[in-house]
């Protein structure tokens, strides 16, 4: 350092030029502490596939966890088209002026969502991804959707625990993305378009059901009257479905993702329902909920992979389904047979229910 003109402190001469390996501790320590370099690092560690960065990163997840749980978990879905990353743009600024901290995440299984659109968001959400108290994190691409939604939730543990109040998690696309999407959030938004087809929006696969509140998007300029009188569809529409949250009364409101109109009656919404629900105990028996559906999720993913990698089960899978499809067997019989192949005789006592 001689001659420099710098004088390097004990911690910084320790620092090697490229980055070292974190350790656990690390991890902890820079989460924690809300450095966002090393929770994008911690991020990357849980998409690993790699079974020793599995075992590190749920050691770090481990030791997080009594730091999860504060944030408002928000989710937004739409079709492609309807605005959700000018929306995002525009809630997320609104909200990191109020004073929050907001992450925005993405569960996104399909592969066709290229680069070209993750760049394309990055110049939508131009103004918030420069803005220090926001971070936004793109799915890593592809898996299934069950890997997906995994890494996705635990992304947002990661983020909690860095301090982030507000996650946003988008999911892009109507379809299986939106019910992962509704199990690990507490409040959903569905953004429609003014004026377009029922069929064309999901109208009819039943999210608008799941949806907590619905908002008609582009409510500006030439699309004002339609989306008005989508507004009064939606509302009427409403009233012959069940609550998506039990004893919250959903909205449909307008916005305009472009001029921020909109956007504050519907944060006003949704901090209604944190403070209608919470005190109920709505809020945590749903995640309580959703967590036991997770762990659910985890075994029968776990238990169907190990089964068909079984070499018996893979030897014989062929030669019954052949003899299915020849009449031969009945399938319950074919499915009993290769159950019996692939699972100890002990555990099949008591399939019989
Ligand atoms: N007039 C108007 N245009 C909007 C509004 N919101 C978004 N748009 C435009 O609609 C187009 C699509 O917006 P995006 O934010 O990319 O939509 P998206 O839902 O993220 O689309 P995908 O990422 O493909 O799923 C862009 O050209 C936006 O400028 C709005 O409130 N009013
Ligand atoms: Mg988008």
């Amino acid at each position: 350092m001689e001659g420099t003109g710098q004088v390097a402190t004990n911690a910084e001469a320790s620092l090697p030029r490229r980055p070292r390996t974190l350790t656990p501790d690390d991890y902890v320590t820079g989460v924690l502490g809300g450095n966002s370099g090393v929770l994008a690092r911690a991020i990357t560690l849980v998409e690993s596939s790699s079974r020793i960065h599995e075992a590190q990163a749920q050691e770090v997840l481990q030791r997080l966890l009594p730091h999860t749980g504060k944030s408002r978990r928000i989710g937004i879905t739409g079709v492609p088209g309807v605005g959700k990353s000018t929306f995002i743009e525009a809630f997320g600024c609104f909200l990191v002026e109020a004073g929050h901290k907001v992450a925005v995440l993405t569960i996104d299984p399909s592969s066709a969502r290229s680069h070209g659109s993750i760049l394309g968001d990055k110049t939508r959400m131009e103004r918030l991804s420069c803005h220090p108290n926001a971070y936004i994190r793109p799915t890593a691409a592809g898996g299934t959707l069950g890997g997906v939604a995994r890494r996705t939730r635990e992304t947002m543990l990661l983020c909690e625990a860095a301090g982030y109040d507000i996650v946003l998690l988008e999911s892009v696309g109507v379809g299986q993305s939106e019910i992962a999407l509704r199990s690990m959030v507490d409040f959903l938004l569905l953004l429609l378009l003014p004026g377009a087809g029922d069929e064309l929006q999901g109208i009819k696969k039943g999210i608008v059901e799941i949806a907590d509140a619905v908002l008609i998007n582009k409510a500006d300029g030439d699309n004002l009257l339609k989306a008005q009188q989508a507004r009064a569809e939606q509302e009427s529409a409403l009233h012959y479905t069940q609550p998506a949250t039990p004893g919250w009364n959903r909205t449909v409101a307008l916005a305009s993702a472009l001029t921020g109109e909109g956007i504050p009656a519907l944060w006003d919404a949704i901090q209604r329902f944190y403070r209608e629900l919470e005190p109920r105990g709505t809020i945590t028996r749903r995640r309580q909920q959703q967590l036991l559906e997770w762990l659910s999720d985890l075994v029968q993913d776990e238990l169907h992979r190990l089964f068909f990698q079984n070499a018996r089960v893979r030897a014989q899978l062929p030669v019954l389904q052949e003899a299915l499809l020849s009449g031969e067997i009945t399938a319950v019989r074919a499915a009993r047979e290769l159950l019996a192949l692939g699972m100890p005789a002990d555990n099949l006592t008591g399939t019989e229910t």
